[in-house]
């Protein structure tokens, strides 16, 4: 029986992938890389560092220079955060985090952001998590299992108790190395590695993916 839900962030809860896709495009624009939205959909779950190594391609740069590049990178992100208010949750988000919580079950973010709080904090629903396991919590990125691991240990949750709510395929392959439950948001392409596979969360209810997932 499923006792514990993770949910990745961007892309599952809110779609902040737009408000990365200005940063980068803006920090590559100032230092003459090219970007574009096709670039962006290929860094869906990638932690910051490989994402400017990926725009990088084989420009080289001193650690230095990277550091600086990623800081001004958050920069123009965190800006565009600020816009950010409880509108922007993706539909059936909230409906479902309800539900799940009067299902008794614990819930936890598993986000590869360091800006992760702070998008919860600004979506209004930070109270609905008992544990934030986010950019800062382990060493290993997705497809590593470490972050929905950590998530799972901290809620006290075995981790073939939990399902993970995921958008990207290296966060399925994590959630699947992990040995959790996966219900993969997004064409089958993308997510089709996936237990159960939905557009979205639009319209979805716990019974349904409970049952979806055979428990
Ligand atoms: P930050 P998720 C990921 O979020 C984004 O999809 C990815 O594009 C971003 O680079 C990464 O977080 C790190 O974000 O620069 O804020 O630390 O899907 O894991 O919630
Ligand atoms: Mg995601």
């Amino acid at each position: 029986d499923l006792q514990g839900a993770i949910f990745d962030l961007d892309g599952v809860i809110t779609d902040t992938a737009e408000f990365h896709y200005q940063a980068w495009c803006q920090l590559a624009q100032e230092e003459g890389l090219p970007f574009d939205r096709a670039m962006n959909e290929s860094l869906r779950g990638v932690p910051r560092r490989d994402s400017l190594l990926k725009i990088l391609g084989d420009r080289s740069a001193s650690e230095d220079q990277l550091q600086a590049m990623m800081a001004r990178k958050n920069e123009y992100y965190i800006r565009l955060l600020q816009q950010i208010t409880p509108t922007d949750l993706l539909p059936g988000t909230l409906a479902l985090l309800q539900e799940i919580r009067q299902a008794k079950v614990k819930v936890a973010l598993g986000s590869a952001s360091k800006n992760a709080r702070t998008v919860l904090n600004k979506l209004g629903i930070t109270h609905y998590f008992d544990v934030i396991a986010d950019g800062y919590s382990v060493e290993r990125s997705k497809p590593a299992p470490d972050l929905f691991l950590f998530a799972a240990q901290h809620l006290g949750i075995a981790p073939h108790q939990t399902v993970v709510f995921e958008d990207a395929k290296a966060g399925i392959q994590a959630a699947l190395a992990a040995q959790m439950w996966t219900v993969g948001l997004g064409p089958q392409e993308r997510v089709g590695a996936a237990h159960v596979v939905l557009p979205s969360l639009a319209r979805a209810t716990w019974g349904q993916i409970f049952r979806a997932l055979g428990q």
